[in-house]
Parts: C-alpha cells; sequence; structure tokens
C-alpha cells in the first residue's frame, strides 16, 4: 500500500480531518521531500507541502504526489488560508515533536480550529520497510562494513581512539556515506565499560579491549553495528565476557521471526548474561529499530510489547560493562521476513585479536 494510503488510514481511527506533519523524517518518508524546512499538510483528498521560497524548486522535483505551498511572504498565512479553504475543524498535530511554543503559535494563527494533539503515527508506518527502504539500508550497512574492514590495520598500539574513530569516518564517507548515522563510539580500555563512549585522545594500549559503534547513510537510511576487538592475546577475564556476550548475542538473533514480542527477544540474551553471572553488567535494552532514524520503532528492550511483523528492522546488541575493567558489545542490523531473519551484516562476530 502506498505511504499516504496508509497513512490516511491512520488519520480515520484518529477522527481527525486533517494532520500536519513537520517532524523532518516524517516529512521525507511522507513526500519525499529532503529540505530542511517545511510542513506537510494531509487531508483525505489533498496532500500539501507548505515550505518557503529556498526549497520550491526542490520540493517540486522530490515530492510530486504534493502540491507545493509557498510560505514565508508577510502579507499572508499560507497554513490559515488552507485550513479555511478546505474546512479543517479538527487538525492533528504531531505532539512527539511540536514544542509548546509551537503549539501556542498555531494555536494563535488557527483561532477556529481545534488543535488535536496525536500519538506520531507516522513512526508507526516506519517501522515497517519496503523494498526500497531496504535496499537504502543495505546499501549503509554495506558502507559501515567496509568501512570497518578497511580501517582494521590502522587498530594498533599507540593509536588513539579519536585517530581511529575519524579514519573510520574518512572511510565510510569516501564510500558513499551521506554522513554518519551517529556521531562514532570508540572506547578503549577501560573506557570500554562506557557503553557511549565518545572517542577520547587516550592511545590504545597492548591488551586493551577496542569497543566501536558506528553507521553510515544512505538514501536517507541509517545502518547501525558495533565490534569490539582485542589488541594482543585477550586474558581469560575477557575471554570468558566476549563469549557470553557473543552466546547471548548470536542465540537472541537466531529466535529472530514474526510474532515475537521486542521484550522476548531480549529475555533470550538477558538470561544468558544472567545465567553466567554478569546481569547486573548488562543495563540496557537489548536493540532497537532503525530507519530514517538510527533509533526509532520497533524497541526491543525489556518492557517491549512491540510484535515483530515482516518488514521490521533491528538491532541486536547485547553487552557486558564493568567499571574499572572494560565491556564489550557485540551489534548487528536485522530484518523480519516472512519466515525469520535475514542479517544486514556479514563481518565476523569472533573475537578479532589485533
Ligand atoms: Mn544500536
Amino acid at each position: 500500500m502506498h505511504k499516504l494510503e496508509r497513512l490516511r488510514k491512520e488519520m480515520l481511527a484518529l477522527d481527525v480531518d486533517a494532520l500536519l506533519i513537520s517532524k523532518p523524517e516524517n516529512r521525507f518518508y511522507i513526500s519525499g521531500f529532503r529540505g530542511s524546512a517545511g510542513t506537510v499538510l494531509i487531508t483525505a483528498t489533498q496532500a500539501y507541502l507548505l515550505t518557503d521560497f529556498r526549497y520550491i524548486e526542490q520540493a517540486t522535483n522530490e515530492a510530486p504526489a504534493f502540491e507545493i505551498v509557498r510560505t514565508g511572504q508577510p502579507e499572508k498565512d499560507a497554513l490559515k488560508d488552507l485550513v479555511t479553504a478546505q474546512d479543517i475543524k479538527r487538525l492533528g498535530f504531531e505532539r512527539d515533536y511540536v514544542t509548546y511554543a509551537g503549539y501556542e503559535g498555531l494555536k494563535k494563527r488557527l483561532e477556529e480550529t481545534q488543535l488535536v494533539p496525536v500519538e506520531d503515527v507516522v513512526r508507526k508506518l516506519r517501522m515497517v520497510k519496503d523494498e526500497t527502504e531496504i535496499e537504502h539500508m543495505q546499501a549503509a550497512a554495506n558502507i559501515a562494513e567496509a568501512a570497518f574492514q578497511e580501517i582494521l590495520p590502522l587498530i594498533q598500539v599507540g593509536r588513539s581512539e579519536a585517530e581511529i574513530a575519524l579514519e573510520l569516518e574518512i572511510a565510510m564517507r569516501r564510500r558513499g556515506a551521506e554522513r554518519l548515522a551517529f556521531p562514532i563510539i570508540a572506547a578503549s580500555g577501560p573506557r570500554s565499560s562506557l557503553p557511549h563512549g565518545a572517542p577520547t585522545d587516550r592511545v590504545l594500549q597492548p591488551g586493551d579491549f577496542l569497543t566501536l559503534d558506528f553507521g553510515a547513510v544512505s538514501g536517507g537510511y541509517c545502518s547501525d553495528m558495533t565490534r569490539t576487538v582485542v589488541l594482543g592475546e585477550p586474558s581469560a577475564k575477557q575471554k570468558e565476557i566476549y563469549d557470553i556476550v557473543l552466546k547471548a548475542q548470536l542465540e537472541a538473533q537466531a529466535a529472530i521471526k514474526p510474532g515475537l514480542k521486542g521484550g522476548d527477544i531480549d529475555k533470550i540474551a538477558r538470561d544468558i548474561i544472567a545465567d553466567a553471572g554478569y546481569g547486573e553488567y548488562f543495563g540496557h535494552g537489548l536493540g532497537h529499530g532503525v530507519g530514517l532514524q538510527v533509533h526509532e520503532g520497533p524497541r526491543a528492550g525489556r518492557a517491549s510489547e512491540d510484535i515483530l511483523e515482516p518488514g521490521m528492522v533491528v538491532t541486536i546488541e547485547p553487552g557486558i560493562y564493568i567499571p574499572d575493567f572494560g565491556g564489550v558489545r557485540i551489534e548487528d542490523m536485522v530484518l523480519v521476513t516472512d519466515s525469520g531473519h535475514k542479517n544486514f551484516n556479514h563481518s565476523s562476530k569472533e573475537l578479532l585479536i589485533l
């Protein structure tokens, strides 16, 4: 089903005459418009994209199914004119995105209209990807993986986390990433116990773990993966915790199929880590959806009731983080299919000794 049709079906249930969409990822998802400013207005029969002079030509090219309406002209209020002309009485807006000031502004401009805060319905639609979206995500994953393989020889004693993160960023950009999906996480030695450790000038030492968490963007879509490597022979404890995380990752991933709840998958990994005695060191959820944003629905944490459906993409990223010692996380991004799942990643998950 076309994205707009799916959205209109959701709008019926919300009992609104029109829906205002301004969150950039939602605006792009529905319209195809990639500019940084603009608002989409959807009614039961019409689709408008309101944007200013800077984006009129781009919007016309990128959103051919939309009527482009110019905003930012002092003598008129384009949104108000449309709302009046279309006789919109109940106007939905994104409650998770519109700020209080934004809401106040709308209220002032649209005195006659009832403003209805609605849950992020586009987020719901975005959870299930179509073929084109999956292709973009595979391209983004391929870029990140190839870049990781390319920079492996640079991960050496004496290099800093920041240098390695920079090399990885350059390699992804050179291979066609539009941008990074998120700032690279590079945490080494005792710092690898920081699940989201930003790279520092810390220089790699013999025996260090190094955790790299990174992703590329292609066609607007993100990838996300994590690998932990070790510099030189691992200690017995390093090997132990790596093997536990790996087992948790592999078993949770192997279980993925439609019908499972996010929380069910989390439990598979969490039980393995807890049974090995490290439950208190795995303090975050197992994974999350990925798409136009690196973190989106469905959720795959402990309390997640989100039910997996074909076309959903989730990460599987258990970890063990021990303060003053270090940590391990291993992450792949997986597509839920009719029969089970398909992995976007191909890099080995065995402990890489560099
Ligand atoms: Mn992730």
